[in-house]
């Protein structure tokens, strides 16, 4: 279990990745001789307590430059503001997997067409160790972070609501939950069908209640998406502030709105494959991804330039 002794005895080997967007930095080494990713990030600054702060809440203030009218200084919490300075993740033992999901690599943008699915992506999805989906079954089953789930509905029909691994709570401006759904049967958007509306329906409406009633948050402040590829093979949606803009994960290409995909689905046919099975995704793939190669053989991987035809015309018209 995660205290600070553990913490201490992490023996650093390299950083993975960093961003300097949102301050934070992936670090790989060792606690007790098994692998181990630190991620440290500096907390988000609750908005909402920010005037308190300013008046009750530093110990110590050091000035380091005065040019009237401008002032600047760094200034130190009181241990008795009991504001978190970092906010700190840890995976261990971390699998090969994890460490390639968190090293900075080289993206490429992948056109995935329904054959691509059909051909690379269910193959690599029947691979998929499941294993990696435990943490998702111990949720759904109330076996684990159970004094966390914020809303629970049981049955095939039914869905968990909870704080995501990424929202520290401590600011309502970076809210971020996740909803689990309860069905092992749909593995990514591209399994849902019409006959799923009314449960993404209710996911929908169901969020939007529990998220006024428990932080005060409004509906019409969250951006509600799905990941395509997601990092789990169990269909998910993403719930986040619309203040809070920070994650990679919410890119166009990666991020699909909620909304979006129900109106698609409510554009399918209820017989055949909805228009979600039968569109092409595009969007980035990095290439320590385990899709990756299957992508690059299948000719995924976008070169739009070579794509003109004999006459030398692009298939797509420039614009004059
Ligand atoms: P994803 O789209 O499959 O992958 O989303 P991503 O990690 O590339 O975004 C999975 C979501 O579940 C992410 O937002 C994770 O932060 C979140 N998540 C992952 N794990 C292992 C846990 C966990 O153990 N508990 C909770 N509450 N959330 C998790």
């Amino acid at each position: 279990n995660l205290d600070l002794p553990l913490l201490q005895s992490f023996v650093p080997e390299r950083t993975l990745s960093q961003s300097s967007l949102n301050g934070s930095v992936y670090l790989l080494g060792t606690i007790n001789d098994q692998r181990a990713i630190v991620h440290l990030q500096r907390s988000v600054l609750p908005i909402e307590r920010a005037g308190e702060i300013v008046r009750s809440g530093l110990g110590k203030l050091e000035v380091f430059l005065e040019n009237q009218p401008y002032f600047s200084a760094h200034g130190f919490f009181l241990p008795s503001l009991s504001l978190p300075d970092l906010s700190i993740k840890l995976i261990c033992p971390a699998t090969e997997t994890h460490i390639k999901k968190y090293s900075v690599q080289e993206r490429f943008i992948v056109r995935e067409t329904k054959a691509i699915y059909e051909n690379v992506v269910r193959k690599y999805m029947e691979g998929f160790d499941e294993s990696r989906l435990g943490w998702v079954y111990a949720i759904l089953e109330g076996r684990k972070e159970a004094e966390r789930v914020l809303y629970r509905k049981d049955g095939e029909e039914g869905f968990v609501i909870l704080p995501d691994l990424k929202w520290d709570q401590t600011s309502m401006s970076s809210l971020y939950l996740t909803v689990l759904v309860q069905t092992r049967s749909i593995r990514t958007l591209r399994d849902l069908t019409p006959a799923h509306l009314p449960l993404l329906s209710l996911i929908r409406k169901q969020v939007a209640s529990t998220v006024k009633e428990k932080f005060g948050v409004e509906s019409h402040k969250l951006r509600l998406f799905v990941h395509y590829q997601p990092s789990y093979y169990h269909f998910h949606v993403h719930v986040v502030h619309i203040d809070c803009e920070a994650f990679a994960g919410m890119l166009v290409g990666q991020a699909h709105m909620l909304d979006d995909l129900i109106s698609l689905l409510e554009l399918s046919p209820t017989d055949g494959p909805s228009l979600l099975a039968q569109k092409t995704f595009t969007y980035p793939l990095g290439a320590e991804h385990g899709l990756y190669e299957g992508m690059k053989l299948a000719g995924a991987i976008i070169d739009d330039s070579a794509a003109a035809d004999s006459n030398g015309t692009p298939l797509v018209e420039e614009r004059k």
